[in-house]
């Protein structure tokens, strides 16, 4: 990509209205902006960063057998009255009446709608279990939004609904859910502690969040410091083995989100304790037949008896990661994206451009590194270098390569780790190679 024909309105100071690190810099560095209260549009820079959370999501979700699928986001409200959250939910749900009269809503959450799909197609033991997710936006109207796209109104949600005869199975799909998870956030860079976690309004009386440790965190959190540097390593994470093992190795210490912590066990960990603040980057519940009770999601059992499902729901906030990866991985001049993550694997920077010396050679490297696999944005505009360096370490690009006039007399460029801030002079030749490594 070229940067002049690129839509990356960077912003040179900070906009009064963001008050944590990653709204600064998603503005900052032209990611979003905002339409109204918590409702953002993604600008190209800021999209491709959500597609590759996306990515990654669907991998690990592909991986333990749930199959995707779309729901829309407009929903009736007949089927929130048949499992009785029309009335409970309150005024975080988004009520809309359409030119018939007829009351809809905007999905907070898809429990409803996918136990009615369910129910109408499976009816045997037989078809069990079902494990099916989507990624998809979801709109709750939060009295507060804020902090950008960390706590939205209109938010992107990766959304996985598991359907399983016995508890045991149940228990099976939670374990495989709970490892993926695991997986996922590894997989972005973050380590991701599982916590104990009240179901609030989905429901159900087994629930863990997954929490970044971050100081603009909502809300505190308290975990033994094994958490700190867990080592997945460890594990065998085979998602058709038994996972009961890992499950309970990995909880088997202190972990609790804010409304479950116990002072006692506090008390005796002692210094073992951290207690720090915290954001929500997944939660999982099982809750049993809820939803599958109150909405007929029955299936005729092995000995011709009515079974009445077995679900869970599993969630991951694919919006708000971006947030949350870039407040655990930034430094006072920008963002410092993990590989994964990543826009772009590399910016180009063409220190003068119209002198042919430097546009040659950037334009014939620009081409090597396209070819060598390297998806790179060229800084190509005219204007001060310094303009150029701030806005590259500003977007947090994993390397930058520096074509100059100077450097270009001797035959080298200069290539930067923005991570580590690691400079080293090399041949075009070497740094094609080096990024594509
Ligand atoms: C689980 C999947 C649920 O809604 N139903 C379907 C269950 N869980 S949850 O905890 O309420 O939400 C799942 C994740 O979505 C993210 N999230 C948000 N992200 C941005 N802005 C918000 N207002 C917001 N609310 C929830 C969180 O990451 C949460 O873990």
């Amino acid at each position: 990509m070229r940067l002049s024909q690129y839509f990356l309105p960077t912003l040179k100071e900070t906009p009064s209205e963001a008050r944590i690190a990653s709204h600064r810099l998603m503005l900052r560095a032209g990611m979003i902006r905002q339409s109204s209260a918590g409702i953002y549009s993604w600008l190209p820079l800021g999209f491709r960063v959500m597609k590759k959370i996306e990515q990654i999501v669907r991998e690990e979700q592909d991986a333990i057998g749930a199959h995707e699928m779309l729901m829309p986001t407009i929903q009736p409200a007949d089927l929130w009255h048949e499992s009785g959250r029309y009335d409970s939910y309150g005024p975080e749900m988004l009520r809309i009446t359409d030119r018939h009269d007829r009351d809809m809503l905007y999905g907070p959450t898809n429990e409803e709608q996918i136990t009615e799909i369910f129910r109408d197609a499976v009816k045997s033991y037989r078809d069990l279990p079902r494990h099916l997710y989507h990624i998809q936006w979801k709109f709750r109207d939060e009295v507060r939004p804020r902090f950008g796209v960390m706590r939205g109104r209109e938010f992107l949600m990766k959304d996985a609904y598991s359907f399983d005869l016995d508890f045991e199975g149940a228990k099976t799909t939670y374990n495989k859910q709970f490892v993926a998870y695991l997986k996922t956030f590894k997989r972005m860079g973050l380590t991701a502690i599982p916590m104990q976690a009240e179901s609030g309004p989905i429901g159900g009386d087994m629930s863990h969040e997954f929490v970044v440790l971050a100081a603009t965190g909502e809300s505190e959190v308290a975990c033994h410091k094994d958490f700190i540097d867990m080592d997945l390593n460890k594990w065998d994470l085979d998602p058709d083995g038994d996972l009961t093992t890992v499950v309970s190795g990995l909880t088997e210490n202190y972990a609790a989100t804010d409304e479950r912590r116990d002072p006692e066990i506090e008390k005796a960990l002692g210094d073992d304790l951290v207690v720090a603040r915290g954001i929500e980057v997944g939660h999982i519940f099982y809750f049993g037949n809820k939803y599958s009770a109150a909405m007929g999601a029955i299936v005729t059992g092995p000995d011709g008896e009515d079974v009445t499902v077995e679900m869970g729901s599993y969630g991951i906030g694919v919006s708000r990661l971006v947030g949350g990866i870039i407040e655990a991985s930034h430094d006072d001049n920008g963002i410092i994206w993990p590989q994964s993550v990543a826009p772009f694997q590399a910016g180009l920077i063409n220190l003068k451009p119209g002198d042919s010396a430097c546009d040659g050679a950037a334009d014939d490297l620009y081409q090597k590194l396209i070819d060598a696999g390297v998806d790179v944005l060229m800084d190509d505009r005219e204007g001060r270098a310094g303009v150029k360096f701030a806005d590259m370490d500003l977007i947090g690009l994993p390397w930058q390569v520096v074509v100059g006039p100077k450097g270009l007399k001797d035959g080298i460029v200069e290539v930067k780790n923005r991570a580590t801030g690691e400079r080293q002079e090399v041949t075009p030749e070497d740094a094609v190679k080096n990024l594509a490594a």
